[in-house]
């Protein structure tokens, strides 16, 4: 069966998953987009050889030739589309964030709930990433011990200079925020925001670097710093610090090649490059879940509205010092077990 998809956001990483299942994958095909900017919508319909440009995104999930759906528009315009989704029946993928704000992913908890069965997956693509699976492996195998402490970093380039630290938490820090769940199997407890010298790429409104400070239910602490002006690349670092042992991240299997200037490894330009593997993988599991008729395997909306919630009080501490308490409501039964792996 050829899954046929629907996109909601052709910027640019809805363009990027629309190559990957067009060109990269077997198994679907994008038959209907939309996009608010129609000029951008038509020059990808042309460019992937796609029939339908719809007028609004609700068009799309209605579309009688869509099976599932494709959320990739802005984080504000998600919860919308998602839930215009499960009303529909139609599986659906959503980019990160599930939702901006922790009341609007509980209201999809509370839709797919009422629906009966689980149709939303959540693109935290980095449960997909080879590395960050080997790394969840040692850190769960014993052979590091029990984990203790996580030091993360997460580093872009550069960023528009109307990004706030509000945005920058729950666009970019979401991804550690997941990555913390899922690696140590429990849930975020609490968080703290250090704020040391900012950069003089930082634009006015903007707490960059930030380094926030996660607890989880067992006490392990992460550390994760965020810098989203460092110029050179795109770079995203991980270590476990076990009771015996550590399992740190090699960026992206990339080779350190040794020449007559010395020895150098290459950052990724983009996140695009950094985890194309990933979301490969992550699509080539939501399409064969799809086309089995089987619950998506990969993060579910209670993952979407825990990150969420953590976002939320990341966002608070922001302008509280000490530790801020993060507010979880009971993970319902019909999302299965805390922090389980996709
Ligand atoms: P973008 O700004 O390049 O594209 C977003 C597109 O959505 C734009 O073309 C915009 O016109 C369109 N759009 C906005 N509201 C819409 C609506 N109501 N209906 C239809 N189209 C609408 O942004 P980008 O980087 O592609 O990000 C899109 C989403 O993907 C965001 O939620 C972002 O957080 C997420 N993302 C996830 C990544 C990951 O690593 N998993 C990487 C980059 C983005
Ligand atoms: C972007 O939206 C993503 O999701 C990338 O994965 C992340 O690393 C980047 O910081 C975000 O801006």
């Amino acid at each position: 069966m050829t899954v046929r998809v629907g996109v909601i956001g052709t910027g640019m990483i809805g363009e990027d998953h629309i190559r990957r299942m067009t060109a990269v994958l077997a198994g679907a095909a994008v038959t209907a987009i939309t996009d608010v900017d129609k000029d951008r919508a038509a020059a990808v319909a042309e460019r992937f050889g796609i029939q339908a440009v719809h007028a609004t995104g609700r068009d799309v999930i209605a579309d009688p030739g869509v099976d599932a759906v494709l959320v990739a528009s802005w984080g504000p315009a998600h919860e919308e589309y998602v839930l215009a989704s499960i009303a529909a029946g139609k599986p659906v993928f959503c980019e990160k964030p599930l939702a901006t704000t922790p009341e609007a992913c509980a209201r999809i908890l509370e839709a797919e709930a009422a629906a009966g069965r689980r149709l939303v997956q959540v693109g935290f693509m980095r449960r997909y990433d080879a590395g960050y699976r080997a790394l969840k492996a040692a850190a769960g195998d014993g052979s590091i011990g029990a984990p203790l402490l996580a030091h993360m970093a997460h580093r872009n380039p550069a960023v528009p200079p109307t990004v706030t630290s509000e945005m920058a938490i729950n666009d970019s820090v979401v991804h550690e925020i997941d990555v913390t769940r899922w690696l140590l199997g429990e849930e975020i407890t609490a968080v703290m925001i250090l704020a040391p010298r900012r950069s003089r790429f930082a634009a006015e409104g903007l707490q960059d670097p930030m380094v926030v400070v996660f607890r989880t239910a067992s006490g392990v602490l992460v550390d994760d710093e965020l810098s989203v002006n460092v110029r050179y690349g795109y770079d995203i670092q991980c270590e476990v610090v076990g009771e015996t042992g550590n399992a740190r991240l090699a960026n992206g299997g990339a080779v350190a090649v040794t020449g007559e200037h010395g020895r150098a490894t290459a950052v990724p330009a983009d996140w695009r490059v950094r985890f194309a593997d990933a979301y490969d993988e992550e699509f080539r599991a939501w399409i064969a879940d799809v086309a089995a008729g089987r619950p998506p395997g990969g993060p579910s909306s209670w993952d979407g509205y825990a990150a969420a919630v953590v976002a939320g009080a990341a966002v608070r501490a922001l302008r509280a010092p000490g530790w801020t308490d993060v507010p979880l409501r009971d993970r319902p039964v019909f999302y299965g077990v805390a922090g389980a792996a996709s």
